[in-house]
């Protein structure tokens, strides 16, 4: 079967992962497909941002080390409106070194991320200690990853090989995987993980620093994605609320286009 023909309903049945299962729900509930990525260097912005839009989107994708005033404190607030509007937080960390090493940067330091993220990005470079380095529950609260299969800039290093050795990979850990980060449909076949797609906008095609855009369409239609991820396209639009219904609605509308009911 075709992946992306299901719909998010029978998809959330077939995940092994906790927040896999919740997202599919949250997407399904919302009719949301749509992750905005807040990267925003002051915590006042982010807080802000997600009080006007956050009933709008399944997930909100976090970069913790470019804040300028992180405190516990916003880690208090991001997760109340993370319950107030019924969307999960992932905190795009890319992990990349040994095991060891990973499970302090998740459990320790300034961020103690796996405290508060719903689920990370991980690349699978260093290879599998970095997925036995992030435990699937963390104080009996359920936690999953993302694994990097793909990325959406320009001349990066990613081959065919090492995109077929990561999905293989992640197939070993299925009560941790809450999906790939991935351009392409063929990526994977599991309809229980999903395909979670930055590199998203309306407005442009690329930024200079090697980003690349796709439209909502072409993402969900012909690049399978499951969840679109837009970052400036809406943080840094003139009116982020009206762009964020935009955008919501475009990649709705193309997933409802997409499934067998
Ligand atoms: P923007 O839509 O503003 O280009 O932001 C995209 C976001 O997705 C950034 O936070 C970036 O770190 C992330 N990202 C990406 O752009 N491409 C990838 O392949 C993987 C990413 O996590």
């Amino acid at each position: 079967v075709d992946r992306t023909k299901l719909t998010y309903e029978k998809r959330e049945k077939l995940a092994n992962n906790p927040i896999a299962k919740k997202l599919f729900n949250i997407m399904a509930t919302k009719k949301s497909n749509l992750c905005l990525s807040v990267d925003l260097t002051s915590t006042a912005k982010i807080l802000d941002l997600l009080t006007k839009v956050g009933e709008h989107i399944c997930l909100v994708k976090t970069h913790v080390d470019i804040i300028e005033d992180f405190s516990e404190s916003f880690v208090t607030q991001l997760k109340q409106l993370a319950d107030q509007f019924g969307f999960l937080i992932l905190e795009d960390r890319k992990f990349a070194d040994i095991g060891n090493t990973v499970s302090l940067q998740y459990s320790k330091g300034l961020y103690k991320i796996g405290d508060w993220a719903d689920c990370v990005t991980v690349h699978s470079l260093p290879g599998e200690g970095v997925l036995k380095a992030i435990s699937a529950s963390v104080n009996g609260v359920s936690k999953g990853v993302f694994l990097l299969a793909e990325m959406s800039s320009e001349g990066n290093l990613i081959t065919p090989d090492y995109i077929e050795q990561t999905v293989k990979v992640a197939a070993k850990y299925p009560e941790l995987m809450t999906g790939f980060v991935c351009q392409n449909k063929k990526t994977f076949s599991d309809p229980g993980l999903i395909q979670l797609t930055p590199g998203v906008q309306l407005q442009s095609s690329g930024d200079g620093l090697g980003q690349v855009y796709n439209t909502p369409e072409k993402i969900i239609l012909e690049n399978g994605a499951d969840i679109a991820v837009v970052g400036r396209g809406i943080v840094a639009a003139k009116n982020p609320e009206a762009q964020v219904v935009i955008y919501r609605d475009a990649l709705w509308k193309a997933y409802a286009e997409r499934v067998i009911n």
